[in-house]
């Protein structure tokens, strides 16, 4: 199939599963087309049947905000046109799936019918789509695409709840392609730059948004390090950051807190890594707790959203309620305190990341393309 895919090309979760989904479909013998601003971050190769195409907005001092659906849209057309895809695949509905149904009505009237496939991530429904500003135009466009996604159980009811539906919602979990971890170990892992022997190290990475919690982490790591040795390190940027760097201050630990940025070199951090800290408001999945369990870390999680799906309670690590900084440096320290505890954790961790293995998944949207492509 001819298959052209949009997304955020960030960091962001969303982002990141496009970009491994794209690949793995490339492997697969599919040709894939990336319509996005920027060439994804974690898109490190172009082959042959792997392609990206800018989407380029224009700056105007008329607008307020450049138009960026427009601009999308427009390329959509043309890209569809010219390369003969098959389908759009959108991920994040905001404006992706508003953007794809106008490229279909544009589209028709040059007389080419091509299928939208809808992935919903997460806060496109719980933090921002179910906002009444975007409200109508959200429902509007997942009920208008051919196929919707949600990458989790919770997305999926999450979104029944929050809009009026007419579409079915079909789960497809994230992922993980094992060929991209499979040698974090052998990565020229040099923990000891980090951290003593004796040291245990906790890792946090998100976009540091209020949603993540990132003063839970600050305050759950405190208490970890008044029982256990430890390091916390924190990977990404974002609005919480200076603040959580304040805090750490206050509390006497910044030297045992290490703030990293943005890196594309997670598989090095993971190597790392002993404990992975997701305390989240909420989340509709976590692929950032799945992919430290991939490389064996376990994850003290917030019980919200999907994470119960992906983290398994007692198995694979634990999970409190949402605040609960206690409960949570409580568990931490119960599998962090003893080597054999950790070592079966770790083990835990990552048989369950099994389950969401990229060959069980891919051919569930390869199904998925097929059911889409009947429907125009
Ligand atoms: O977590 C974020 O704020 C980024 C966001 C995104 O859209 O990139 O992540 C969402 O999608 C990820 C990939 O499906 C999920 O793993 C995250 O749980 C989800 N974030 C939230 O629901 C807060």
């Amino acid at each position: 199939m001819k298959i052209g895919i949009v997304c955020y090309p960030t960091y962001g979760g969303s982002g990141v599963l496009a970009t491994e989904l794209g690949m793995g479909l490339a492997k697969d013998g599919h040709e894939v087309h990336f319509i996005t601003t920027h060439q994804p971050v974690r898109l490190d190769f172009l082959n042959a049947n792997l392609f990206f195409h800018e989407v380029f907005v224009e700056e105007y001092p008329l607008f307020h905000y450049q138009p960026y659906e427009l601009a999308l849209s427009s390329k959509l057309v043309e890209v569809v046109i010219k390369y003969k895809l098959d389908i759009l695949h959108v991920h994040y509905a905001i404006p992706h799936a508003y953007a794809a149904y106008m490229t279909k009505q544009m589209l028709k009237e040059k007389g080419v019918e091509i299928p939208v496939v809808t992935t919903l991530h997460g806060t496109d429904i719980t933090l921002v789509g179910s906002h009444p500003v975007y409200k109508t135009a959200v429902e509007f466009s997942i009920n208008n695409s051919d196929v919707v996604t949600a990458v989790s159980e919770n997305l999926k009811q999450d979104t029944l709840r929050l809009f009026n539906i007419e579409n079915n919602i079909e789960v497809i979990y994230n992922f993980i392609d094992f060929e991209h971890v499979k040698d974090h170990e052998d990565s020229d892992c040099m923990r000891s730059n980090i951290a003593k022997p004796e040291e245990r190290i906790l890792l946090h990475i998100s976009n540091f948004r209020p949603v993540k919690r990132i003063q839970d982490i600050i305050t759950i790591f405190n208490k970890v390090q008044e029982k256990i040795p430890s390091k916390l390190i924190m990977i990404g940027e974002g609005p919480e950051k200076e603040s959580a760097m304040r805090y750490a201050k206050e509390l006497g630990i910044k030297d045992k807190i290490i703030f990293m940025g943005n890196t594309t070199e997670i598989k090095k951090v993971l190597c790392y890594a002993d404990l992975f800290l997701l305390p989240s408001a909420t989340e509709s999945f976590g692929l950032a707790a799945l992919e430290a369990m991939a490389v064996k870390t376990p994850v003290i999680s917030s019980n919200t959203g999907g994470l119960p799906e992906v983290n398994v309670q007692g198995v694979t690590g634990f999970l409190s309620d949402v605040g609960d900084c206690e409960d949570m440096a409580k568990n931490a320290v119960y599998i962090l305190e003893d080597d054999q505890r950790l070592e079966q954790f770790k083990q835990n961790a990552f048989e369950n990341a099994k389950r969401f293995s990229i060959d069980k998944v891919l051919p569930q949207y390869e199904r998925i393309y097929e059911i889409a492509l009947q429907r125009v």
